[in-house]
Formats: structure tokens, C-alpha cells, sequence
């Protein structure tokens, strides 16, 4: 149990240079990733919104449908979202993490009791036996100045107009993705957006100090998202892996104004299984902050999520039983970080026995 932040310890870590025993990872864990060429797919969304260009509609069709069925994720360019919004996100977080520690412990909190705002280490700081190598603010993705007040630090500790344009761009991207997605589904015109609308829009700045020995330590453990997509931006330096079946774990390089989209468990269900959401995890270094904001789309709490029944037939029987999202992730925050523990709950005894 984590009764402060890692901010808090770097002090003490420098008079002793050793990994706390609560950071070290069994040996079972393999923090490098395999070393090769392996690049996810990056995709243009202009090709996509723009009628004039070259590659064409179908080809960034296609090039989805492929990334999401190999991948589970992407990097996009030309996404729409401008430079400055971006550099304005990330200086936000950078703001916060340079706020005295001191100062924001009046925001941590070891609970994970579903309140808006969450300062806090590791995935489930009272519970998890070996502490994950991470700090992290989770808030809401946008907020009005009068929810602003309950729901976010404080002005002076975070950039209210940058965390409000940003959330508010990577909203209507996320749109525009959707709508790519429900054609590359082939379902009807506006279906994904649907299934999402009112939906969930959590936002969590993840803060990865140096690590005095990273081989042993991780910033967050191998798992896949409850939500249905997640966007990510980060700082300079890499650190999220990916897991895929051929390549193993692939150290995401990550292009310098790109957006990284995961997709999560909401999307494999919705999808009958078509397009699955990644296993990921962070790694640590020893020299550099990494920071990384994740941007965690879900359906609205209330919404009951299942299969769409345009792919769902004979030779494609429904492989998840339809579920209230809200005790998705109830039942994924009791089960803590455990790769595909929640999606086996829901699966039916089809996908037990295409497995
Ligand atoms: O740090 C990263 O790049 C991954 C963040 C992430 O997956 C999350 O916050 O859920």
C-alpha cells in the first residue's frame, strides 16, 4: 500500500539509488521489448475527411479495418487537431507535475471509489502488492468553470483552458473516427457514435519519473482498456509497449504530432469480436520524465453494450453477452489490472469454443 506519490520518494531514492522492494517486478516479467522493426500502422485521417485526397476514402478504409483487426491500435496524422492544442495539453501536465508535491497532496488518494477526481499511484494503490512506477491525475475530460471547481485541481495547479480546448478537439476527432470505423464495420451511417453517445470522457496524465532501475520496475502493467478507445499524447519520450501476436511487446515510436488510439474492450464487443482491444503496458528509463495523457472513451455508464446485430449470423454467432457499462467496469476495477479478466466474464460459450 502507497501512501504517497513517487514525486514524494525521489528525494529519499537519491540518497539511496536503489528500487524501493515494493517497485521490484517478478522475474516473469519481461520489461524489454523485443528488439526489430516492428511499427504500427500510421494512418492519415485526411484521406479520410478530405475529398481531394490522393490515397482516397477506401484506401484509409481499408488500412483502418486492417489496424484494427492486427493492432488494436494506431497512430493518426493529419487528425485535426492543431500544434498548439497539442504543446498546450502537454504543458499542462508538465504544469502540474512541477507543482510542489507538498502542495497537491491534498489531492491524492489511495481509494479508488469512482470519485471524478482521482490524484494517485500505481493502478489501485491500496490493493496492488508490487506498485507500478507511475503518478497519475485522473479527471474529467472537459469541465464548464462552475464543475471545474469540484472536479479539477485548482487553477494555479492546472491550465483550465488548455485541459478544456484540448478535451474538447479530441472530442470531435474521436467523432470523425467512429463514423471511419462504423463504415469500415459496414454498419449504419452513424452507429459507433450512437452506441457512444453521452459518453464517458476520462482524462489521466500519467507522470513516470527516472527510475533508478528500470529493468525491474514497471510504469503500468499488461492490459487492455474497459473503455472502447483511448488517445494518447506524450512528451518526447517513448515508453508504451504494445503486444502483438507475432512481434510480441513493440515499444511504440511515437511521431512527434501524431495522435496513438487504443482500442478497448468496449470496441471488441461491440464489434463482435472483428477489432480487438491491445494489451499495453509502460516501461521506465532512468534518465527522463515521461509523461503521457490518455484521453479513455467509454459508452455513457447507463448504456447496455453488446454485439451490433448487423455482425452477428450463422458463421458469426454473438461472442459476448450484452452488458450495462457501468458494471463493466465495476467488475474490471474489482478484478485490478489483469489483462482480458472482464471480457471473459461477458463471453459466451461461442468464444469459448472458437478459443
Ligand atoms: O503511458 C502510456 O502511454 C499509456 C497510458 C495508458 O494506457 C492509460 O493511461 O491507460
Amino acid at each position: 500500500m502507497a501512501s504517497k506519490p513517487i514525486q514524494a520518494l525521489i528525494e529519499q531514492l537519491q540518497i539511496h539509488q536503489s528500487l524501493p522492494q515494493e517497485y521490484v517486478q517478478p522475474q516473469k516479467i519481461q520489461i524489454q521489448a523485443a528488439a526489430g522493426g516492428a511499427q504500427i500502422p500510421v494512418l492519415d485521417l485526411s484521406e479520410f475527411t478530405s475529398s481531394a485526397a490522393a490515397g482516397g476514402k477506401e484506401e484509409f478504409l481499408r488500412e483502418l479495418d486492417q489496424a484494427c483487426r492486427e493492432w488494436g491500435a494506431f497512430q493518426v496524422i493529419n487528425h485535426g487537431v492543431p500544434k498548439d492544442i497539442l504543446q498546450g495539453m502537454r504543458n499542462a501536465a508538465k504544469h502540474f507535475y512541477d507543482v510542489p508535491v507538498e502542495e497537491k497532496m491534498k489531492y491524492f488518494v489511495t481509494v479508488f471509489d469512482g470519485r471524478p477526481m482521482r490524484y494517485s499511484t500505481s493502478f489501485d494503490s491500496s490493493r496492488d502488492v508490487i506498485l507500478e512506477w507511475k503518478d497519475v491525475l485522473r479527471i474529467p475530460a472537459e469541465a464548464s468553470a462552475l464543475e471545474a471547481d469540484s472536479v479539477w485541481p485548482a487553477k494555479e495547479h492546472l491550465p483550465r483552458d488548455a485541459v478544456n480546448s484540448y478535451g474538447g478537439r479530441i472530442n470531435d476527432f474521436v467523432s470523425v473516427l467512429l463514423e471511419a470505423m462504423t463504415e469500415s464495420l459496414e454498419l449504419p451511417a452513424g452507429y459507433l457514435n450512437e452506441e457512444l453517445a453521452g459518453r464517458e470522457r476520462i482524462l489521466a496524465m500519467n507522470f513516470y519519473p527516472p527510475c533508478p532501475d528500470p529493468n525491474q520496475a514497471i510504469g503500468l502493467g499488461a492490459h487492455s482498456d474497459a473503455t472502447a478507445l483511448t488517445v494518447i499524447v506524450q512528451n518526447q519520450v517513448n515508453g508504451l509497449q504494445l503486444f502483438h501476436k507475432d512481434h510480441q511487446w513493440v515499444t511504440v515510436k511515437m511521431l512527434p504530432e501524431a495522435l496513438l488510439v487504443n482500442l478497448g474492450d468496449q470496441l471488441q464487443i461491440i464489434s463482435n469480436g472483428r477489432y480487438h482491444s491491445v494489451e499495453h503496458r509502460a516501461v521506465v528509463n532512468k534518465e527522463k520524465l515521461r509523461i503521457s495523457v490518455a484521453t479513455l472513451i467509454g459508452p455513457a455508464k447507463s448504456s447496455s453494450i453488446a454485439p451490433a446485430p448487423q455482425l452477428v449470423d450463422k458463421t458469426h454467432p454473438a461472442l459476448y453477452k450484452p452488458v450495462v457499462f457501468k458494471d463493466y467496469l465495476l467488475n474490471y476495477i474489482k478484478l485490478g489490472l489483469n489483462t482480458r479478466g472482464a471480457l471473459q466474464t461477458i463471453t459466451t460459450a461461442k468464444t469459448e469454443a472458437q478459443n
